[in-house]
């Protein structure tokens, strides 16, 4: 499989490289969560998004609603916490996460969900990630984009008004907090036409 990027998008085929964490901004959000965003932490990223595309076996699953079973819109593979990762840049990643976040999280990250929207037809729906302890303790939940911008958006559980982070191309957002299991999260579809994006989530242990 192989979906080049768009040329607004490329940044060089160098290595992947990460900038300093410390620059990440945290927003305080009701109920004890908490989002930081770090706009360009990925540097290099093109490649990693080529090499992602075409190496990480991607699946395409399915899923009951209401009296059918529909096509999940965006392509899935999760890597559990011994599996290796597809790529080096990813290792990197995880371990820089764990090493600035280490002290607040008490624990290291360790699987890797990864998400492929193909274009702006593929999305997720409404949900925080509260199959495991994220429904019931603080948690944190570090997203990595590359590839096209779309909007995130996030909105307190129970109703509130929807926050909208656009991630792009070396992106990185991490919920925090209580955010999980007091807040929502969606990929909205949209109308325009976007290129193909993946996102990479970082978790701790027993969180999904
Ligand atoms: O696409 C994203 O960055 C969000 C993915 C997500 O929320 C999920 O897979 O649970």
């Amino acid at each position: 499989m192989s979906t080049p990027l768009q040329g607004s998008l490329l940044d060089g085929f160098g290595d992947t490289e990460f900038g300093s964490l410390r620059h990440a901004r945290r927003t305080t959000l009701d109920h004890g969560a908490w989002v930081d965003v770090l706009p360009g932490w990925l540097s290099g990223a093109d490649a990693l998004f080529e090499r992602l595309v075409d190496d990480v076996p991607w699946k395409a699953e399915r899923r009951p609603m209401y009296d059918r079973v529909v096509d999940v819109p965006r392509l899935l593979k999760f890597y559990e916490e011994h599996e290796p990762l597809p790529d080096p840049a990813l290792a990197d990643a995880r371990q820089a996460l764990t090493e600035h976040y280490h002290r607040e999280l008490g624990e290291p990250f360790r699987t890797a969900g990864l998400c492929y929207y193909r274009d702006g037809q593929d999305s997720v729906a409404w949900h925080g990630d509260t199959f495991g302890r994220g429904a019931t303790h603080d948690t944190m939940v570090a997203i990595v984009s590359v590839g096209a911008p779309r909007a995130l958006l996030l909105r307190p559980r129970g109703g509130g008004e929807s926050l909208r982070y656009q991630v792009g191309h070396g992106d990185l957002l991490v919920m925090g907090g209580s955010c999980q299991r007091t807040w929502e999260h969606a990929v909205p579809k949209t109308r325009r036409s976007a290129g193909p994006r993946i996102s990479i989530q970082f978790r701790p242990r027993g969180v999904r």
